[in-house]
């Protein structure tokens, strides 16, 4: 094994009897020509072995020739040939090592930075949409198929629509329910806030008159204390139908097909008189309770109802604002809360979640369309 390793890597120049200064140079031509046979694994191998041979501090090859002066002034022209001779090879040697390492740093910063661009690709995820628009869409699909058309109009109002159209005469106590944000009280008729969607059904009664079947989704505002069921911006649904010949029973009918639809067919409508001044005469609407089906439980705190809507027959002094006749014409109106609706049909106990844009809540609704 010595023999063999001898035998290929010395070269004829350290046969040559050279005392003093021969061996040297083949020495370290051997040594060199060994340790670049070792795989270079990366940069630091490869400026240690540099430095090893060609390093002007301690490196093997300056070192041969600052042996020179020691050697007999004879032989200094022979040794500083062959110095000169193992210092191109060795330069030339590490320069190609040097070269390579480069190339193969290369392939492997390109594979690395590789994109295969065959790869299906991340999808982001869709959003989802939001309860109280789940629900909207579900009671504009219903009324849809009854035959109404969907109507909207201004959030920004005036009293004359919001209020006074609707029968609410100036200082009635019956305001106070719906105290609202005033935008412009100088205004000739004060512009505010809109506490129902009302008023667009009044738009929509003196623009296109009678026979009318509209619903009206949209968001009102109310001066309201918040709490966990009371929003001061929340969604409503209001209804109205005018023709000929509409009574009460004509809303019983359409009320009880709506909460059918919504909440399961076993849903039974339930009408307590009260008071509105838009309709006489007004109800409240309550929906036999989704949870027990009207056994009584938690939810409808043992009545077996869960009030849901105020409804009631169009007051005729509201139709004949409009330009449509009471004599000739009669018509049902109702309205209801959909952020009440998202919480029942959901199950959660606090509306002001709906407000809070937090995914953790809002990822739990699936994209519907
Ligand atoms: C409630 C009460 C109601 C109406 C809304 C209405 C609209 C016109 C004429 C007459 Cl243009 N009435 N809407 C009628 C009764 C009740 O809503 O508690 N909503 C959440």
């Amino acid at each position: 094994m010595k023999e063999e390793e001898e035998g290929r890597s010395s070269p004829p120049e350290s046969r040559a009897p050279s005392p003093g200064g021969g061996d040297a140079v083949a020495a370290a031509l051997e040594e060199f020509r060994k340790a670049s046979r070792e795989p270079l694994d990366s940069r630091s191998d490869f400026e240690r072995l540099k430095g090893r041979f060609l390093g002007r501090e301690k490196g093997l090859v300056p070192a041969l020739f600052a042996n020179v002066k020691t050697l007999p002034p004879s032989e200094r022209a022979a040794f500083g040939a062959r110095a000169n001779a193992a210092k191109r090879e060795i330069e030339e040697s590490v320069a190609r090592l040097g070269e390579e390492l480069s190339r193969r740093e290369e392939r492997a910063r390109a594979a690395s930075e590789m994109v295969d661009v065959t790869l299906p690709g991340r999808r982001p995820r869709l959003g989802g949409l939001h309860p109280v628009t789940i629900v909207r869409r579900r009671i504009e699909q219903i009324f849809l198929r009854m035959g109404y058309s969907i109507a909207d109009g201004p959030e920004l109002e005036n009293d004359q629509y919001n209020f006074e159209a609707l029968n609410f005469p100036p200082e009635h106590p019956a305001r106070d329910s719906q105290d609202t944000f005033f935008v412009e009280r100088r205004a000739p008729s004060p512009l505010l806030l809109r506490t129902h969607t009302s008023p667009v059904q009044i738009r929509e009664m003196k623009k296109r008159g009678a026979p009318l079947k509209i619903i009206v989704p949209g968001r009102v505002y109310r001066n309201e204390s918040v709490d966990a069921t009371h929003a001061a911006v929340f969604n409503q649904v209001e209804g109205l139908a005018v023709d000929r010949g509409i009574s009460l029973a004509d809303l019983k009918g359409t009320v009880e097909e709506f909460f059918g639809a919504l909440f399961g067919r076993e849903t039974r409508a339930r009408f307590i008189p009260t008071f509105f001044p838009f309709v006489e005469p007004g109800v409240d609407v309550a929906a036999s309770c989704i949870f027990c089906k009207g056994k009584g439980c938690g939810k409808c705190k043992g009545s077996g109802w869960i009030e849901l809507a105020g409804a009631g027959l169009v007051h005729p002094k509201v139709l004949a604002g409009c330009g449509i006749d009471p004599e000739e014409f009669s018509g049902f109106a109702f309205g209801l809360g959909l952020d009440r609706v998202a919480m029942l049909l959901y199950e959660f106990p606090d509306l002001r979640i709906l407000l809070d844009g937090d995914e953790r809540f809002l990822r739990q609704f699936a994209r519907e369309t």
